[in-house]
């Protein structure tokens, strides 16, 4: 470690899906001292604000020390862990007998810092013959990753250090980072006047306060503003048309479509100024390298799968792809989504894209009397009861299983609802990692070691899911000691053991984290045990990479397994030339297949759509779960983390304080069809009129340091509905909740 005396040991961030790299010093179990980590090869020293409270995380009166099992009359008692592995593992197995395996259903397995264990769970799931599953990313990036899909196979990402012009798409990276040393990289962009910066956001954000372009569009009307400046592109000849004769296919269908784009009645239709956005068009068709980033802004919002088109279609159009600065198609260490195409859920129908039930209609697919509905559930690392749209409808859900079992650290809504609960180490007390491997050309894996032993009573979800296997009984343990003796030889041995147990007992296959775990995993030192899953990714990056593998010095999957073994502060294992994005296009011309018809005809249809969703009765457009300085998903229980906003503000416009007599500190009442809740009211400039805004990751139940059961703020998801969701991919509208503000008198305030 550069210049560090070895008091400070090395780990990650585990707040967002940056997993900045930090060191830290400890007193007993607590996190004393934080920094940046200098030698972490993608982070490289940076964090932001949330890093320095993540004591909050790891010490909290919420925690679990033992698993938990729920009486008739709703009350818990503590049991063993013997006991609570056997009762799990023949529950689902007498379920699974009794009405199929798919009736078992799987949500989470990994949150912003964790994704080893779930790695594990697959192997379980499996003997039981279980395979719907879902997690996060069924309420955020599904439209996306289905666009993606047909374009050119994979997930994309923009290489903002580089670009000359960065487009931000309802994306505040400055509180929301999401890509590396995202507040040093807005700096420098913002301080050179060479390059620029375009943000569509109705809200006057930090990041929109750096940009040339402020595109403020209406909230829910991105889809017209990115038909405009696409239709720009088209219609005053900006595209790269070398590029889009050599790597595109399609462009006439889209290039017909676009032509017809009124663009001065879409940028009406949005409420930008026509000439804003031809100048920002003109600006991104003129740029040397452009790079786009989408996130909830429009993702959470009406028209959510076509803006994914829409603003995909700058880049390809301009020929952004394949070159410094612009947008790439990353190698990845194990994909976050399943390929192939897209299934349906068995009762509603729903599209399941990437293998990811959306999170909007798993209550449907419970609270029904389909024998096809869903019976039983593992939660892991996830707490839908607060984070699926409509709180109550979940909870009502879950109420109805016949077996619901959460892994977590700490006792969470979700929780409450289960028949057992498994304690968690946390990412701080076993070897953890993530599978956001996200960047090009250079990417980066940290596997990071624990910091402390395990609380006592908790377990690292790679033990829980292996004692869950064995309690299963199918894999005969003399299955194994070949590959057990073939480890204790070396790598060498181990790999061709293994390449012959597979081969001749596919069985094992299906159960492969869980028989490295077994087998490879004892010739690991005991704490990093719960990497044994990760030899076969390894193996399995270095198939599909070989070249950049090697150039970034590692000579085959076993030196890849051992170089994250021992790297403290992530390695990076691809090295990619610009060119090889072509081939990583999954198409077998390598071409981007521009046309999608289901979106061309969308973009057609959008002349006569209706503006909005507001009526008399809900006025307000609610964007439910904005990123603040504090807030930090469900990650952080303890309030008291916080340093400022610690109610998590109804942030209204100054127009709609006035009309609706709100005062700035006073208390609103906001009601939506779904619910109603109390709210502290911060009067702000930055909110345009007919918009209000409050943060994700409030309203969570928690015990303070006396024991008291406690919650602070407004949980977004008591008044969002599970209906309002994109016809496509069935992601939510949580940014888009129509709503009735009204002031909350301050006699009743102080009557209760
Ligand atoms: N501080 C903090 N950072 C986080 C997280 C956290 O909890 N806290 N969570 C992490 C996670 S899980 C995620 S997915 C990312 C999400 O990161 P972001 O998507 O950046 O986060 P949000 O603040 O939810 O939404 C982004 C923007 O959408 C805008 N918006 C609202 N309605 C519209 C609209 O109709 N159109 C447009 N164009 N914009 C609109 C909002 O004003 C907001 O600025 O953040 C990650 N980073
Ligand atoms: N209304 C509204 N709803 C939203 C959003 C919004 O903007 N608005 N945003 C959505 C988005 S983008 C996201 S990503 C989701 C996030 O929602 P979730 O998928 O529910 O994930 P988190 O909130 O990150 O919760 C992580 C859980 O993991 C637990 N945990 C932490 N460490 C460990 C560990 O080591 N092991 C185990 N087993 N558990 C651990 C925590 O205690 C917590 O319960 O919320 C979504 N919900
Ligand atoms: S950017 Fe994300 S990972 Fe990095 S310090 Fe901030 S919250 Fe943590
Ligand atoms: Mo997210």
């Amino acid at each position: 470690m550069t210049d560090l005396p070895d008091t400070w040991q090395s780990t990650a961030c585990i707040l967002c899906e940056c997993n900045c790299g930090i060191v830290v010093q400890l007193e007993g179990r607590t996190l004393t001292r934080i920094r940046g980590d200098r030698d972490h090869p993608a982070s490289r020293g940076y964090t932001c604000n949330k890093a320095l409270r993540l004591d909050h995380y790891q010490n909290n009166h919420s925690r679990l020390t033992t698993p938990m099992r729920r009486r008739p009359d709703g009350t818990f008692e503590e049991v063993d862990w013997d006991t609570a592995i056997s009762e799990i593992a023949a529950g689902f197995r007498a379920i699974a007998d009794t009405h199929g395996g798919d009736k078992i259903f799987y949500y989470g397995g990994g949150g912003q810092g964790n994704h080893l264990g779930g790695a594990y769970s697959g192997a379980f799931l499996k003997a039981l013959g279980s395979h719907y599953r879902s997690n996060a990313l069924a309420q955020e990036k599904t439209g996306e990753h289905w666009v993606d899909a047909h374009l050119y196979g994979n997930h994309t990402r923009g290489e903002f250090e580089h670009a000359e012009v960065s487009v931000f798409v309802g994306k505040n990276p400055w509180m929301s980072q999401s890509f590396p040393r995202a507040r040093v990289v807005l700096h420098e962009i913002s301080n050179d006047p060479s390059r620029s910066m375009v943000v569509i956001d109705p809200v006057v954000t930090d990041t929109a306060k750096m940009a040339d372009f402020h595109l403020r569009v209406r909230p829910g009307t991105d889809a017209w503003c990115l038909a405009a400046l696409a239709g720009v592109l088209v219609q005053e000849n900006l595209c790269d048309e070398t590029f889009l004769a050599d790597h595109v296919t399609g462009v006439a269908a889209v290039r017909k479509v676009l032509g017809e784009v009124p663009v001065g009645e879409y940028a009406a239709r949005c409420g930008v100024d026509e000439e804003l956005v031809r100048a920002a068009a003109r600006r991104i068709g003129r740029a040397g390298s452009v790079a786009v980033f989408e996130d909830l802004g429009v993702q959470q919002s009406p028209n959510s799968t076509l803006c994914s088109y829409l603003d995909k279609l700058l880049w390809i159009l301009t020929g952004n792809f394949a070159k410094r600065g612009g947008q790439h198609l990353h190698s990845s260490f194990a994909p976050l989504f399943r390929s192939g195409g897209v299934g349906r859920t068995p009762v509603t129908g729903a599209p399941i894209i990437g293998g990811l039930v959306p999170s909007n209609v798993v209550p449907e697919e419970i609270l029904t009397d389909h024998p096809d509905r869903f019976r039983a559930m593992i939660v892991e690392s996830s707490n839908p009861a607060h984070s699926v749209a409509d709180s109550r409808a979940v909870a009502s859900a879950f109420a109805e299983l016949e077996l619901l079992v959460v892994i977590d650290v700490a006792m969470t809504e979700t929780a409450r609802l289960a028949h057992y609960v498994l304690p968690a180490a946390t990412q701080f007390e076993k070897v953890e990692a993530t599978f956001f491997n996200l960047e090009f050309p250079h990417n980066t894996f940290h596997l990071r070691h624990r910091l402390m032993e395990p609380l006592p009573g908790t377990l690292p979800e790679p033990e829980i899911w292996a004692r869950l296997m064995r309690a299963l009984g199918v894999v005969d343990d003399a299955e194994l000691t070949p590959l057990r003796r073939a480890a204790e030889e070396g790598r060498a041995a181990f790999t061709e053991a293994f390449l012959q147990a597979v081969g001749s007992n596919p069985g094992l296959g299906k159960v492969l984290p869980f028989v490295l775990y077994e087998t490879l995993g004892p010739t690991l030192p005991d704490e990093l045990r719960g990497a044994a899953a990760l030899w076969g990714l390894a193996q399995k990056a270095a198939m599909t990479y070989p070249e950049a593998v090697a150039r970034a010095g590692h000579a085959d999957g076993n030196a890849l397994f051992d170089a994250i073994l021992e790297g403290r502060s992530g390695v990076t294992f691809t090295v990619h030339e610009y060119e090889d994005d072509f081939a990583l296009i999954s198409h077998p011309d390598r071409r981007i297949a521009l046309e999608i018809p289901e979106m061309l005809a969308e973009v057609r249809r959008l002349t006569a759509a209706p503006a909005g969703l507001t009526s008399s009765e809900f006025p307000i457009v609610l964007s439910a779960g904005e990123r603040r300085a504090y807030t930090a998903n469900d990650i952080f229980r303890d309030p008291s983390w916080r340093k400022r906003d610690p109610d998590g503000a109804l942030r209204v416009s100054v127009e709609d304080a006035a009309l609706l007599g709100l005062s700035h500190g006073g208390r609103a009442r906001v009601t939506t069809a779904a619910g109603a809740a109390e709210v502290t009211v911060e009067v702000s400039d930055a909110m345009m009129s007919g918009h209000a805004s409050l943060p994700n990751g409030y309203g969570l139940d928690f015990v303070d340091s006396d024991g008291r059961e406690q919650s602070r703020g407004v949980a977004p998801n008591s008044l969002t509905s599970s209906e309002w969701r994109d016809a496509y991919a069935a992601t939510p509208w949580h940014k888009h909740v129509p709503a009735r503000i009204e002031p909350v008198p301050v006699a009743a305030v102080a009557g209760g």
